[in-house]
């Protein structure tokens, strides 16, 4: 069974109230990319839900034992269905489409089936997490590298009070440290920017080829929620420059199109990340130390120039 939850779910896609263990609730975090694919396969399918946002900034909620043992590898979303436990982003909207009255989300044509499963497994491959902390440029991407460092902290000390779980914390501290290593890689940072290109090249060229408002022929399917989420982090990244001025004309027209569809505002898909917001995830060690530095370097600056006779 899932876990009890220790506080009220958010107001998000919320009909039915107090359904811990019966109904859909989803745990997820508001500017998950992940996230942001659930809930918009749950809105286009018409699913009523419930939601507890676990905070996997400041607070790193995921890592917490009750939501290891839930999700035992510390990411969101996890979606529980009548008690049932679903992980995996890619899994958990396959799922949403085959349990649930509503549009049906998937082709019953097998190859156009297989084609849509293609475009939902390029984008689950896509280190998107590393991609988008690689992009924040300045101190505001330092500050947001440092804090993978207190995450390892934050995991040991799970890790000693749960040896339950000693496994899965092991885990997420390779996964973690793994995701510092890459992020502290030029050439591998830059492989994963030229990967990017190379996918939306594929998605400009499906498109051009396809002539349908979307990825998968002339129906919404999975691979359209899956997609959206992903062009809309694109842009909160690099605005649109990626496809404007006549480069990747189909991918803009498409992104403009599922931008338009009421799910994109009622699923909260965020299409701009603010310096104040990534701040603002941070863990509030880091915020402490960054200040107290900066405090001791104006101190320093300030005694030379009282030294030199300046002040
Ligand atoms: N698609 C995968 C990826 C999930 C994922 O990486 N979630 C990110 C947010 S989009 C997360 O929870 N990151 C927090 C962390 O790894 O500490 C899944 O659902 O299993």
């Amino acid at each position: 069974m899932p876990a009890r939850l220790s506080s009220e779910g958010d107001s998000l896609g919320s009909v039915a109230q107090d359904a811990d263990d019966l109904g859909v609730k989803l745990y997820h975090y508001p500017l998950s990319l992940c996230s942001q694919q659930v809930r918009l396969a749950l809105v286009e399918k018409g699913v009523p839900f419930t939601t507890q946002i676990v905070d996997i900034g400041r607070a790193c909620e995921n890592y917490q034992p009750w939501y290891m043992r839930l999700n035992t590898r510390g990411v969101v979303p996890t979606l529980v269905h009548d008690g049932e436990v679903m992980t995996c982003s890619a899994r958990i909207v396959g799922y949403i489409d085959e349990h649930f009255p509503g549009p049906p989300l998937q082709p019953d044509d097998p190859d156009a089936r297989a084609v849509m499963e293609d475009w939902i497994a390029r984008q689950d491959a896509f280190p998107i997490q590393v991609l988008t902390y690689g992009a924040l440029g300045g101190f505001i991407g330092f500050l947001a590298r440092l804090g993978l460092r207190a995450r390892v902290r934050v995991l040991k000390v799970y890790r000693r009070r749960a040896p339950d779980l000693e496994h899965a914390y092991t885990q997420k501290i390779i996964d973690v440290r793994s995701w510092r290593r890459t992020l502290r890689n030029p050439h591998a940072l830059e492989a994963i920017r030229r990967d990017l290109e190379v996918q939306l090249g594929a998605l400009d060229d499906r498109l051009t080829s396809q002539q349908t408002p979307y990825l998968v022929g002339d129906e919404y399917t999975l691979a359209d929620a899956i997609w959206t989420p992903m062009l809309a982090r694109v842009h909160a990244l690099y605005g649109d420059r990626l496809w404007a001025a006549g480069r990747l004309p189909q991918v803009a027209a498409y992104y403009a199109r599922m931008r338009a569809r009421p799910s994109f505002r009622l699923a909260h898909v965020h299409d701009t990340l603010r310096p104040t917001t990534i701040v603002g995830h941070l863990p509030p060690t880091i915020l402490l130390r960054v200040t107290l530095l900066l405090l001791a370097i104006a101190g320093v600056v300030l005694l030379l120039l009282w030294l030199v006779g300046l002040v």
